[in-house]
Formats: C-alpha cells, structure tokens, sequence
C-alpha cells in the first residue's frame, strides 16, 4: 500500500505540506530497495525521503544509532512497511558489516542508498574552528565525511544495475557560515567523496549524488545556539521568501534516485528555496 496523506494545497503557493505522489500512476520507483541511515524521528530530513521514496513505490528498510531513538524509528519504518531496523553506528565497521549481512539476507540485492548522518561535538561547533581539537575534528570527519565511504564499499557489490547513493550536505561546505565551524570542513570532505565515489563507481552504473538543503528544524539543527533566529532570518530573505521543508527535500530525493536523474551523478542540487544563489539579502528584509 502507499500510504500517502495527499497535500491539499497543489493550488496555492508555498510549500508541499507532505509528498506529492502523481495521481493513478506507477511509482517511479516500483520495485526499488532503499536501505535508508539517519532517521532519529519524524522530523529526520532521512525520513522526508523515506516518505517520498515510499509513496513511489519503493520498498525500505533502516538503521538507527542509539537505543534512544529507536522508540521512534521503529513505529515510523513500521508505518511505510519498512522491512528492516537495524542498529549502526557509522563509526564502527563491525556495525555496519552486521547491516549489510542482514541486508543481503532480506534482500539480495538492493538500488538506493540514502546518507543523512552528521555529527561533531556541541563544544567544537561552540568554540569555533581554530578551536576544535585533534579528536573532535576526526570524530566529526569520521561520522560526517567518511562513513558515505564505509557505508558505500559494502554496498558495491550488492547494487542492481542503475544503483543510486544520495547525501545531505549544507551549504556551510563552500561559504563561511557563522558556527558551522568544523561541520563546514566535514561536508566539503563529504561533497568530494561525492565526486570522487561518482568517477570511480560510474563505470559500474552508480551514480552518487548530494543534496544541499536550506536550514530545516530537526533533533540536530535545534541543538544549534541560534537555530530559530536563523530559520526566521532565512524565511525572510530566501528568493522564495520561506524555508524549505523535509517533504521538498524527499522530492528531490526522488528525482535523483529514479532514471529521471539517469544522467546526473557527482552532483550536489541545492534545495533551499534559492538562498544559495542571492549575493545580498533583499532590502526589505
Ligand atoms: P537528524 O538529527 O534528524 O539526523 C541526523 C542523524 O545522524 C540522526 O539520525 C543521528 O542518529 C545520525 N547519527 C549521528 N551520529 C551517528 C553515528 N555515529 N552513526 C550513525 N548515525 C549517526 O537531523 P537532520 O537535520 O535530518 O540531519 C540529516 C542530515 O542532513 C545531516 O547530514 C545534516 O548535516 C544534513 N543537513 C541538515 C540541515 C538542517 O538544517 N536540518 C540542512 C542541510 C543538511
Ligand atoms: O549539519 C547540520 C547540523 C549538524 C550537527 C548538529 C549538531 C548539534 C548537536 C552536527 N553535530 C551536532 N552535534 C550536536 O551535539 N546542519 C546543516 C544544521 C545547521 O547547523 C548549523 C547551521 C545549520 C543550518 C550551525 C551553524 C549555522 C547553521
């Protein structure tokens, strides 16, 4: 079943309430496997394209991190027939290898990969990046940069063909964002991966793409000092004058995960209501 709650608003401007699936169709994405890491709850960005890649007809399955979350995770896997929730912390191999064992058990082989993770300490993010120590700046590369690495090479040999990997990164990779510090560092690591995965798996019909989302309030985000006024300000001078949403994001997912996108890879497509092209912000604002 593709439970989709239908957006009522495909008339009025702004923005998608929840993911549009096109009316009476097939899915884009019937018979496609996602295995899916970064859902923590239902305002995960990780779960907007869980949505979406569902109500297209794609079968999922997840992981978490923490048995904290998991109270969350699992009634929300449950509600798209997720086939799968499984723990894994991207910072250890063992972990990661137990998802994959798992994953060819249930599935064989599978199409899509979705990264949505980040992380580095609240107190390196807090005194900027000259700052940060050794360890903080290796555990942020580690769960934030090079875990797209270590969930991708087990991944290989089990993609159909046309197999696609998508992840989130921000803006704060190629323009100073005040804060972002060394998180800033990690996603212009994680958007290299990006390209580099995409010239070395093309040949074997993979593409690896990323999404640049616009600021969304999420468990991590609302840890930020400053994360509301932030959003405030945005919504005020984007060029759509609001902020994207987790619903926008999976559409977008979408697209660069089905055939639509055939002929896009090492990509990263900027979802955030255009603020990533404005060089001022608008004089009313
Ligand atoms: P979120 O808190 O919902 O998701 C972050 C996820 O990372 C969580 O599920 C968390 O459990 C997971 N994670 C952290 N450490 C991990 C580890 N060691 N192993 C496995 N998983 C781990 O927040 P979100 O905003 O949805 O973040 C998802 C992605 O989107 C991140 O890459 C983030 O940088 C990116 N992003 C977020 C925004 C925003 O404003 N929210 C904007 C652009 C990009
Ligand atoms: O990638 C992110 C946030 C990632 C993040 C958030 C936290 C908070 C809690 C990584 N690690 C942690 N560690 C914690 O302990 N974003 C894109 C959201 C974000 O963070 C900012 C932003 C935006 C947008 C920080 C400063 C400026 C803008």
């Amino acid at each position: 079943m593709r439970a989709v709650e239908r957006c009522c608003a495909t008339a009025r401007p702004g923005p998608a309430n929840d993911y549009i699936a096109s009316e009476g169709t097939v899915g884009i994405l019937e018979g496609k496997k996602a295995l899916i890491f970064g859902v923590a709850n239902h305002r995960s960005i990780a779960w907007g394209i869980a949505k979406a890649l569902h109500a297209e007809g794609c079968e999922t399955g997840f992981t978490y991190v923490g048995e904290a979350v998991a109270k969350w995770v699992r009634p929300l896997a449950e509600s798209v027939g997720g086939r799968f929730v499984l723990p894994c912390d991207v910072a250890s191999d063992e972990q990661i290898a137990a998802v994959y064992a798992e994953v060819e058990k249930t599935w064989g082989r599978f199409d899509i990969l979705i990264h949505s993770i980040a992380f580095a300490r609240l107190e390196d993010l807090r005194a900027g990046l000259l700052h940060t120590t050794r360890e903080g700046f290796h555990l942020a590369m580690d769960v934030s940069a090079y875990s797209l690495l270590a969930i991708t090479r087990p991944a290989v040999p089990l993609f159909n063909e046309g197999g696609s990997i998508l992840t989130m990164t921000y803006h704060g990779s190629t323009k100073v964002m005040p804060g972002y510090n060394v998180m800033g560092v990690a996603k212009a690591a994680l958007e290299a991966n990006v390209r580099y995965l995409a010239y070395e798996l093309g040949g074997q019909g993979i593409r690896v793409n990323a999404i640049s989302a616009g600021p969304i309030r999420t468990l991590a985000s609302s840890a930020v000092d400053g994360f509301k006024s932030m959003l405030k300000s945005a919504a005020e001078t984007t060029p759509l004058r609001r902020n994207v949403t987790q619903d926008e994001v999976g559409s977008s997912a979408v697209y660069l995960c089905s055939p639509w996108a055939s002929g896009v890879t090492g990509e990263v497509l900027y979802v955030d209501a255009g603020a990533s092209i404005t060089g001022a912000i608008p004089p009313s604002a």
